[in-house]
């Protein structure tokens, strides 16, 4: 099923569980050569959700703001995107042009993202997707402006959302997470993949 909230569109169900099991076996590899840390935002306060990157750039942040980095702090550059992770782009955003960046966000219990814009790309003409993978999460959608109301939805395993036109620069984030609530993961926790086109 498809809904649309506040032109943001879900995918319900996108990815059936054989394609959830192999893409979580290759983003365990994209975390073997680029390790999950949690950096601190401008303000100094360390992030609840740990990350990482594949692709050309990785998004960062430390006391200096937020950017894309073209090495993970280690130095290493970051490794490819899946090409089980590209071919979810190809079929619903573009078989022309690829992302730049897949942010790996990983929820451990208790983490959770405040409401935010995405807008460190350089042409917001490019939609981002997003995969939901592991445990259920609370996603709220508010408006381009700051203030105002806000929607939610549960976000499962396998569900898929893309943000473009009027929905790529609305205000979001993530309230909780039902930690234990799938067991896609071993261990529990919620990973998040985002797909953007960065330069
Ligand atoms: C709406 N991640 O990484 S994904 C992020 O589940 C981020 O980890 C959340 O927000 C997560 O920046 C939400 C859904 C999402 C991603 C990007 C968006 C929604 C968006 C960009 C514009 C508008
Ligand atoms: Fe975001």
């Amino acid at each position: 099923t498809r809904l649309a909230i506040r032109g943001v569109e879900v995918l319900k169900g996108y990815l059936g569980p054989e394609a959830q099991a192999a893409m979580v076996a290759d983003i365990r590899g994209v975390a073997a050569a680029a390790p999950l840390f949690s950096p601190e935002t401008r303000f100094g306060k360390k992030m609840s959700v740990a990350m990482t990157s594949a692709g050309k750039y990785g998004w960062y942040t430390d006391r200096r703001g937020y950017r894309y980095e073209p090495r993970h702090p280690s130095g290493v550059a970051w490794p490819p995107i899946p090409e089980t992770v590209l071919s979810v782009w190809r079929d619903l955003v573009s078989a022309e042009r690829m992302p730049d960046c897949c942010l790996v966000n990983f929820y451990r219990e208790g983490a959770k993202m405040g409401l935010h814009q995405d807008r460190d790309e350089a042409d917001f003409s490019w939609p981002v997707l997003s995969i939901s993978l592991g445990d259920t999460a609370r996603f709220r959608i508010g408006a381009v402006d700051r203030g105002g109301s806000t929607e939610s939805v549960w976000l499962e395993s396998g569900d898929v959302c893309v943000m473009g036109g009027e929905a790529r620069l609305v205000h979001h984030g993530i309230d909780k997470v039902r930690f234990g609530s799938s067991t896609l993961l071993s261990d529990g926790g919620r990973i998040n993949l985002t797909l953007r086109v960065v330069d």
